[in-house]
């Protein structure tokens, strides 16, 4: 079982409430495929929604707590150590194709340090948790980074840019570089899930650039908290400012980063 402090709990409590708002939404998208001008439109309403209910449920349990958001941006409060960082919908292409792999992400920082994560796929009904010196949990169940040390075995996820979004040919040096080491790439488009998916040990590695700090603050709480290493793209701590990001146990998230690194920088 997890122990979780209050605040924990109040994150799990706004996580699941805006969670309900999404699952209807999502059964509505699949009847809205048909049309063609209607599903974007909706799912930026369902975004806005879950992101409104995230704000009235952690402003009503935490008053004066500042706010990082993916919709409204950034809202100062009058407690200046504290600020949540969430992004209400993760994987939002895929919420609007009806693909059930997205997120609610929550993270809590309390003098600049991110103490707390939580990432929710409310489709499978996923939960993951993490509180700093806590460990990390899966609905209750303990959750460790995988074991795996070589390349060669690893299933490494990432994301890849799309139209509107930059660096297509730094990302294809990338991938070619990485896809001749691995067992396999994965990219599922939700970022807080795919570090989630780290924390659990289900990829052994990923990484990913151009991202924005509600992207990937919680899922950093969460690889930490599993026993894992993250950094940004040159092995710095700098995730949340450069936006870069690489993940993993120890050893793999040093060997990703290190092909990351030539593959930019051939000698
Ligand atoms: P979103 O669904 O909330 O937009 C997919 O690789 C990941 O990148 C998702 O976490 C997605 O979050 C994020 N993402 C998509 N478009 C982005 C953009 N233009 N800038 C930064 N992140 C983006
Ligand atoms: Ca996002």
């Amino acid at each position: 079982m997890s122990r979780h402090t209050p605040s924990m709990s109040v994150m799990v409590a706004a996580a699941r409430k805006a969670a309900r708002g999404l699952q209807r939404d999502f059964g509505e998208v699949e009847n809205l495929q048909v049309s063609l001008k209607g599903p974007a439109n909706f799912v930026t309403a369902a975004d806005r929604k879950a992101e409104k209910t995230i704000f009235e449920e952690l402003s009503k349990a935490r008053p004066g707590y500042g706010f990082l958001m993916e919709e409204a941006g950034v809202i100062e409060g009058a407690d200046k150590s504290h600020r949540w960082i969430v992004d209400p919908l993760d994987g939002t292409t895929n919420f609007l194709h009806g693909i059930p792999m997205f997120s609610i992400s929550i993270a809590l920082e309390r003098e600049g340090q991110l103490v707390a994560g939580l990432v929710y796929n409310p489709i499978s009904d996923e939960m993951f948790i993490g509180e700093k010196g806590q460990g990390a949990f899966l609905n209750d169940r303990r959750i460790r980074v995988s074991a795996r040390r070589e390349l060669p075995q690893a299933v490494v996820a990432t994301g890849i840019p799309h139209i509107g979004r930059p660096d297509h040919q730094g990302f294809m040096t990338e991938l070619g570089a990485v896809m001749n080491e691995v067992a396999g790439v994965r990219r599922m488009g939700s970022a807080a899930l795919d570090l989630a998916y780290v924390a659990a040990g289900r990829f052994d590695a990923y990484w990913e650039t151009n991202l924005s700090a509600w992207d990937i603050a919680a899922g950093i709480v969460l690889v930490r908290e599993a026993g894992g290493f993250v950094s940004g793209l040159t092995g710095r701590d700098d995730m949340i400012e450069s936006g870069g990001i690489v993940a993993g146990n120890d050893m793999l998230s040093r060997k990703l980063g290190d092909l990351l690194k030539k593959a930019h920088k051939p000698s």
